[in-house]
């Protein structure tokens, strides 16, 4: 132990986590100089009740509170916190701990929080989403998934009059459940969003009289504060979606339990877009794994969200992805070594992946193959808009896929009698965008 330092206070290989205790997965490399010992002291020492140096005064109940660093492989490690030390029901009052300095000690060159195994009390402080999964069944009156939908793209430019009438229209009129607005569409000058909300409501009804399906909008409430935050859902609310959307990154986890709230007093449902994760998930060695944060948002209570596909336009692992896709829909999950812990979901409702990124109709079987299910929502836009014959088209060569991969029939086979669906193999075939 380094002279006016207690960190080793904070190693302990006997250890054994309290069924309450809330255990973290940490990846780490030790700065030189530094053992990983010593780094697992820092780590567990700076993330619950620790600092650099010992001190003259200690709280009486301070070894309650500490964490204890237990357990190491290779450069993973352990660290076992009692339940205690966070705020029920917060995440922003979690992650302020395992996820707040220690990124940044000189102590450690690399820091990853991988996952986090949140025991029962904890898990039960949270209301988790308010359809989930239930949305196929409770929103569409759907049999089984996806949940299709399309995004106009491209992604800014249309005002809120083009954007609902010319695209919007043809989108639902081609047997797409939802129009989803794109992640940094919000409030712009060109495409004000009351008057998005309002159009898109007006021709929604119309697509609705026509087509006698249930059509949604995923639209764009993120907002500069929290007041315009709720402003806008009550203003999706008020026009009789039953969905909004959310870039839940860049709103922030208290923007997210706000909307979650809210959620579930006017019992809708919300898309979260997960636009700027890649700063923190993407490096292997360092920040926040995607796992973790499709967790939070389960906890938080968001009903689907973005999670990867593979084979998309867009980096993430298919072992990554399905063990994410699992974690997220399934009620228990069992620990995958260095990539997933186990978790006990107790009451709190499975939430709905989204599959979305680079993909069209030649793509979409293997993403369901990959997936495991139709319990999801497949997202195409630029898959569906720039289809040779138009978005309406477009959207109908998507809904053919789906309507091939249900019956178990080849694409191509399924293509002879559907002019859209060929028209979109011949543009795309079955290319994997880059
Ligand atoms: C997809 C998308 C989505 C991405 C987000 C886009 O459009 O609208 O934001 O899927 O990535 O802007 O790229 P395309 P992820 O269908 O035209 O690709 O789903 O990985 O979070
Ligand atoms: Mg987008």
């Amino acid at each position: 132990m380094r002279k006016n330092e207690w960190y080793s206070d904070f190693v302990d290989a006997k250890y054994i986590p309290k069924n309450d205790d809330i255990v973290c997965l940490f990846r780490f490399n030790a700065a030189d100089g530094i053992s990983k010992t010593e780094a697992m002291g820092r780590i567990a020492s700076e993330s619950s009740v620790g600092t650099w140096t010992t001190l003259a005064t200690l709280p009486k109940v301070l070894p309650k509170l500490k964490a204890h660093s237990f357990w190491r492989n290779r450069d993973f490690c352990k660290v076992a916190y009692p339940r205690i030390l966070f705020e029920p029901g917060s995440i922003t009052g979690f992650l302020a701990g395992p996820a707040g300095n220690i990124f940044g000690m000189k102590a450690v060159d690399n820091l990853r929080l991988v996952d986090v195994a949140f025991p029962r009390e904890y898990v039960k402080s949270f209301r988790g989403p308010t359809f989930g999964v239930d949305a196929i069944k409770r929103i569409f009156k759907k049999k089984s998934g996806p949940i299709t939908a399309v995004v106009p793209k491209p992604k800014l430019g249309y005002t809120a009059r083009e954007h609902a009438e010319k695209v919007a229209y043809a989108i639902w009129r081609g047997g797409i459940d939802c129009v989803k607005d794109d992640e940094n569409l919000t409030n712009q000058t060109f495409n004000r969003f009351s008057e998005r909300v309002k159009s898109l409501a007006r021709v929604r009804d119309k697509a609705e009289k026509e087509t006698g399906e249930i059509k949604e909008a995923f639209v764009n409430v993120t907002a500069p504060d929290l007041r315009e935050l709720e402003k806008r859902i009550k203003m999706v609310y008020d026009n009789g979606f039953r969905y909004f959307m959310l870039d839940v990154v860049i709103s922030g986890f208290t923007a997210a339990q706000t909307a979650s709230n809210m959620a579930h007093d006017y019992n809708m449902a919300i898309h979260a877009h997960r636009a700027m994760h890649a700063m923190f998930t993407r490096n292997e060695k360092h920040g926040i794994s995607m796992l973790l944060l499709a967790k939070l948002m389960r906890l938080i209570g968001v009903d689907q969200l973005h999670i990867g596909t593979a084979i998309g336009k867009l980096e993430g692992s298919k072992k990554a992805i399905v063990a994410t896709k699992d974690m997220i829909l399934s009620k228990e999950v069992n620990e995958i070594p260095m990539l997933r812990l186990h978790q006990d979901w107790g009451s709190i409702k499975p939430m709905l992946p989204v599959a979305s990124g680079g993909l069209h109709p030649g793509l979409l079987p293997q993403i369901f193959d990959i997936y495991k299910t139709t319990d999801m929502v497949a997202q195409v836009g630029g898959g569906t808009q720039g289809h040779p014959m138009g978005t309406e088209a477009g959207a109908r060569a998507v809904m053919q896929t789906i309507d091939a991969y249900h019956q178990n029939i080849d694409l191509r086979e399924y293509a002879e009698g559907h002019s859209e669906l060929k028209e979109a193999l011949k543009k795309w075939g079955f290319r994997r965008p880059k």
